[in-house]
């Protein structure tokens, strides 16, 4: 059961004071760099791609591959990783800074999640395939997997469901995460079963690396790093191992950081995160990231069908003929709900 989140005024205020404070704090670094800058002589426009984003301070890749920390000026309102942006270098880099960002391209696709504190935050940027990560370890939660597939549905973005540590399934095991994972194969998206440890089953994934920019998502500790510390040894990212006593993840990525494959196509490893709100979608929106609920909306009795105990209601016949199944139909009701008991104000629209 989730817990309600009731916020009383005197915390609301807290947490508006705190952003207000970090919001100034911000604003005095920032116009401290601008000022920097203004003494100091750039360079001709570059075009460059953003590898990772730090606070005010971006690492970005120039046309020859070299890696340069930026500044970033104070008209950008938005930088992630994977942003295409224009740049120009300073000709004497000061304090390991070495240029400044001057404007970000339009992006193709960007993935945002929503935070309780801070609104919704972007994560990265022209990004072509989702890459949803999952392992028995912490633990296999098709309702993380859910909330995945109706962001990638939101965003047009193509996911992939990527089942990690299979190293560590029993026989039985094995046939029951089969089972779940088939779920999904029948309303066509694609998995894929495979172990960072040992390797097997890591040349599938190669396939689908291949071209454009994909990312790792998921909870923390199903191994996104060491997914990439496999495909890139000479890379090594830090891993860590999912605690004890907990089950869950030790949150070791703190920033997305984009690579790039030797046989083409950039990665971009990001930070686990313990549960992917949705409270930027409408209701509307998530029951559209069902998929295979589409052809059934608008086909119940009641033109305001909850799709609850509602009489006729199409979607409870769908599942009858085993069109739609109960989990995906449970999990669709359980992230309503979820979504109306911990949504922050700053989600809800008068
Ligand atoms: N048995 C087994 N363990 C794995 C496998 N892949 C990763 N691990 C272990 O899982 C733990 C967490 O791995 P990470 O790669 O740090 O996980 P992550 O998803 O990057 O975590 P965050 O950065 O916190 O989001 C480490 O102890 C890894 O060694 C695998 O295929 N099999
Ligand atoms: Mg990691
Ligand atoms: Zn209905």
């Amino acid at each position: 059961m989730t817990k309600k989140k009731h916020l009383s005024q005197r915390q609301t205020d807290r947490i508006a004071g705190n952003q207000q404070k970090r919001l100034e704090r911000l604003e005095k670094k920032a116009a401290k760099a601008e000022q920097q800058l203004q003494h100091t002589q750039l360079g001709e426009a570059e075009a460059g791609v953003v590898i990772s984003r730090f606070g005010q301070h971006a690492d970005v890749e120039d046309r020859s591959g070299v890696i340069e920390r930026c500044n970033i000026r104070r008209t950008i309102s938005s930088l992630v990783c994977g942003d295409k942006v224009v740049w120009r270098r300073a000709l004497q880099p000061q304090a390991g800074i070495s240029g400044v960002i001057e404007a970000v391209q339009e992006r193709s696709s960007v993935l945002s999640r929503p935070d309780f504190y801070d609104g919704l935050k972007p994560v990265a940027a022209n990004i072509d395939l989702l890459i949803i990560v999952s392992a028995v370890l912490p633990s296999l939660s098709l309702n993380i997997i859910d909330r995945y597939l109706v962001a990638a549905e939101a965003m047009q973005i193509k996911p992939l469901l990527l089942l990690n540590k299979i190293d560590l399934l029993t026989t039985e095991q094995r046939v029951e995460v089969e089972k779940q994972l088939d779920i999904y194969r029948k309303i066509g998206y694609e998995t894929l079963l495979l172990s960072a440890k040992t390797g097997e089953g890591m040349a599938q994934l190669d396939a689908y690396l291949k071209s454009g920019t994909s990312i790792f998502v998921g909870q923390s500790g199903v191994g996104k790093s060491s997914l990439v510390n496999n495909l890139l040894p000479q890379v090594q990212v830090l891993t860590q191992e999912v605690s004890d006593n907990s089950g869950l993840g030790q949150h070791t990525t703190t920033v997305a950081r984009l690579y790039h494959l030797p046989d083409g196509g950039n990665l971009i490893d990001s930070p686990g995160i313990r549960e992917f709100a949705l409270w930027h979608l409408e209701p509307d929106e998530v029951i559209w990231g069902f998929k295979e609920f589409r052809p059934w909306l608008g086909r119940c009795k009641f033109r305001d069908c909850k799709h609850g105990n509602d009489p006729g209601c199409a979607l409870h016949h769908a599942i009858e003929i085993a069109e739609v199944s109960q989990e995906r139909f449970d999990n669709y009701h359980k992230i309503l709900l979820s979504m109306e008991q911990d949504k922050p104000n700053f989600f809800k629209v008068d």
